[in-house]
């Protein structure tokens, strides 16, 4: 295996692991034995050497002196951070002897993990972990934060996770970004569209903020939170009724074409209008441009699906390019994700077989706070890796509510000492993506990317793949499938996959050629892994899941009767809430702003810089005025999720966010949820 690790300098190719859509190829700078520099590399055929400032001062978290060094237990009350250093044999034995007695007394299911992708690389994120939970008959957990609402509503359409080639959008003529803040999280969609431009394309965003990537549009649609699917059924209307719509592809491609034709005549203008606060001459001439002009892209971000409508919402959006046959140009089309083509062996690598059938019970990762108080059996013990909920998962008080439980033995496994490792009983060091060997899909481009371990392991940290292999070992598990070695680990997901598209690709071809790209054809002329084996507009899978088989509105649920709808999204300089304690990423984003209309600002006297408290009966935050015309009137928008400060500053977003599940794939709905507000501090004097 090559290894860079015996290597003092020089500089090596490598692949951010970051939860972005983009996955650079990168080269990382070596000197005695340290990352000196990270920067992007010029080979990487999509990405081409440019990457985010986050990951251009990566080497400053790398080297922090807050790094977890060695793992610790608990000294002081849970949530107050007091531990002391204990060696890796006493953190195996404390997890192994507790977990054994829970499992004797309460079964497995009183274990759960919870984990996220803050490491994309698979075998970390959904590799040794899931063969040792599937072993040990622990809960399962539902990782539906991020985009399930709106996958579940694309793969109604489309079957699966496949969409337009990025590659290929430099030959649209209209790029619509819709609900996404590309500027920010998928900047080299950004950098291809602006190519697009250069040849004559319109960029159109449609966005309840006008924030970094409404600013580039040539078009901004401001429209109200959770009303897309309306929008898009308005733009079917005037689609239908002034004929843009061209029915050979309908004819050909699709089902439910005429159910739908009539289904959308109740989506006349002046009704959506009322709806989606876009006036009825926009919405004409936003029809009117996507009939005419070809080819059109539809990037649909992940925003628009955080909302209880939100698989709704990207299954309707995602109707839209077949109305005109964009699937049959270059460039056009549609792209939520694009993870099918990339699929690797999931079952090779994580072995569900060894659940053997166990009917074991599964929580949603939306309702940990819930879970942790009142799920029955209760939850014993959690042990989290790869994410931060006590900042990240909606209902936050209730989540560290939960974790305040004196008998919940939790175990966290970090890089740092994150909010929700201060709860911990247990704190384990990890080490970071470019000490480890791992496998990397992008969910955008078409890419797999192999990172090999250039630098040694910090202090005493392991890898999430050497974790669960320690934890096997110490329950006696089976050493040929948990002692697997990382590259033998790609090999069985990779080498041998069923999925056609990756078929030549081999850890050989990884290792030779660093970005290896999926055998990826057009869509159209083809066949789609939908029933019927088109793009279903009418779909019987849906009606079977007792959905409405065809597109529709549906408003969001009223919960409250407080006067704003509560949009906090992620900001530019941290990844989710990873940086958000970092020196440098902190000094690029400043503070928390809350962004208002000036009406609104006006009718409860808030002027730029003043304190303002936002609050419901879930829980408050304090953030800083800036209004302006960047929202709707009756919305609130926030950036970033940021971390506990020492101060006591309550930045917490997440504390006033519902843990509602959407309408489709049990998603987050972090957007639909309803808040006041009030002015409590002047804005200090300039
Ligand atoms: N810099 C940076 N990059 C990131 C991340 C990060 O934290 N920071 N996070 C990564 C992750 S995990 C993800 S999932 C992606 C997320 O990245 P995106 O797909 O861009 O999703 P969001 O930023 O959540 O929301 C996108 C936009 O949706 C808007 N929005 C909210 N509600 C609605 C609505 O009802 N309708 C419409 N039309 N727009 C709406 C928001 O104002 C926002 O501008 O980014 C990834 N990249
Ligand atoms: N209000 C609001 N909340 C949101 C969102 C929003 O837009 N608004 N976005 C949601 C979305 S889309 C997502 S995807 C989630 C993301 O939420 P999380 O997945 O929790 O993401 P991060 O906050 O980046 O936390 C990742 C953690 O993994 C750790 N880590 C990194 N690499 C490794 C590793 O190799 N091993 C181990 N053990 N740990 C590692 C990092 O240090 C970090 O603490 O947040 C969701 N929460
Ligand atoms: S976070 Fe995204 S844009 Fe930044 S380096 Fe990583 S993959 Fe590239
Ligand atoms: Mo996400």
């Amino acid at each position: 295996m090559k290894s860079y690790i015996d290597q003092k300098d020089g500089i090596v190719k490598s692949v951010c692991s970051l939860d972005c859509p983009d996955q650079c190829g990168l080269l990382i700078h070596k000197e005695n034995g340290r990352i000196s520099k990270i920067e992007g590399d010029p080979d990487h055929p999509v990405t081409r050497g440019s990457i985010c400032n986050k990951v251009r001062h990566m080497g400053e978290r790398l080297y922090d002196p807050k790094r977890l060094v060695y793992p610790m237990k608990r000294t002081g009350k849970k949530g107050e951070g007091q531990f002391e250093r204990i060696s890796w044999e006493e953190a195996v034995h404390l997890i192994h002897s507790r977990w054994k007695s829970l499992i004797e007394e309460e079964g497995p299911e009183s274990i759960l993990p919870y984990s996220f992708y803050g490491n994309m690389g698979l075998l970390n994120a959904e590799g040794m972990d899931r063969r040792f939970f599937h072993q040990l008959g622990a809960s399962r957990l539902d990782r539906a934060i991020c985009n399930a609402a709106g996958s579940a509503g694309y793969n109604y359409t489309m079957g699966g996770s496949f969409g337009t080639d990025p590659e290929d959008t430099i030959h649209s003529k209209l790029i619509i970004l819709w609900g996404i803040n590309a500027v920010s999280t998928n900047m080299h969609q950004m950098t291809l569209a602006l190519k697009a431009r250069k040849n004559g394309a319109k960029i159109v965003v449609i966005d309840v903020h006008n924030n970094q990537t409404g600013r580039m549009a040539d078009w901004f649609i401001p429209i109200l939170p959770g009303t897309d699917s309306a929008l898009a059924l308005g733009m079917m209307h005037i689609l239908f009724e002034k004929k843009f719509t061209v029915p050979e592809f309908l004819e050909s491609w699709t089902t439910g074409h005429e159910e739908l034709r009539k289904h959308v005549r109740q989506y006349d203008p002046d009704t959506v209008s009322a709806i989606t606060g876009v006036p009825r001459e926009d919405l004409y001439q936003l029809a009117r441009m996507y009939g005419e002009i070809s080819p059109s892209f539809i990037r649909i971000g992940n925003g628009l699906q955080h909302h209880d409508n939100g698989g709704m919402a990207v299954r309707t959006i995602a109707c839209l390019p077949a109305l005109t046959g964009q699937w049959l140009h270059k460039g056009g089309g549609a792209l939520k994700g694009n993870s099918g083509f990339l699929q690797h062996d999931e079952a090779a690598l994580t072995r569900p077989d060894l659940l053997q059938n166990k009917q074991t019970r599964t929580i949603n990762m939306n309702e940990i706070g819930r879970s942790l108080l009142e799920q029955d059996p209760p939850i014993r013990s959690l042990f989290v890796y790869g994410s931060n909920p006590a900042i990240v998962a909606p209902e936050g008080n209730k989540v560290r509510k939960g974790l305040l439980r004196d008998d919940l033995f939790t175990v966290v496994h970090d890089l740092f000492l994150t909010e929700t490792a201060a709860y911990a009983d247990l704190v384990l060091p990890a080490s970071s993506s470019f000490e480890n060997m791992d496998f990397y899909t992008s969910y955008w481009h078409h890419y797999m990317q192999l990172q090999v371990p250039v630098v040694e392991k910090y202090g005493e940290s392991k890898s999430n793949v050497e974790v669960f292999r320690l934890l096997a070992k110490a329950f006696d598990m089976d050493p040929e499938i948990f002692g697997a070695e990382e590259e033998e680990l790609i090999r069985q997901a990779v080498d041998d996959s069923p999925n056609p598209y990756i078929k030549e690709i081999t850890f050989e071809r990884l290792l030779r050629e660093h970005y290896v790209r999926a055998a990826v054809k057009p869509l159209f002329p083809g066949k789609l892994p939908t029933p019927s084996g088109k793009i279903e507009l009418y779909s019987e899978q849906m009606a079977e899941a007792g959905l409405p088989p065809l597109p529709v509105y549906t408003p969001l649920v009223e919960d409250d009767s407080y006067p704003f709808l509560f949009v906090p999204g992620p900001n530019h300089s941290f990844m989710n809430s990873t940086f958000s304690s970092s020196e440098k990423h902190l000094r690029l984003e400043k503070s928390p702003k809350l962004y208002l209309n000036e009406a609104d600002a006006e009718r409860l006297s808030i002027s730029n810089g003043d304190s303002v408290r936002v609050w419901n009966d879930r829980g408050e935050c304090e953030l800083a005025a800036a209004p302006g015309p960047n929202v709707l009137p009756g919305v609130l928008v926030t950036q970033g999720l940021w971390a506990d400060t020492p101060s006591g500053a309550k930045f917490h977003v997440n504390a006033l966010t519902p843990d509602r599940l959407a309408d489709m794939g049990g998603g987050a709905v972090f957007f639909s949820g309803r808040v006041n507000a009030e002015r409590v501090g002047k804005a200090a004097e300039k």
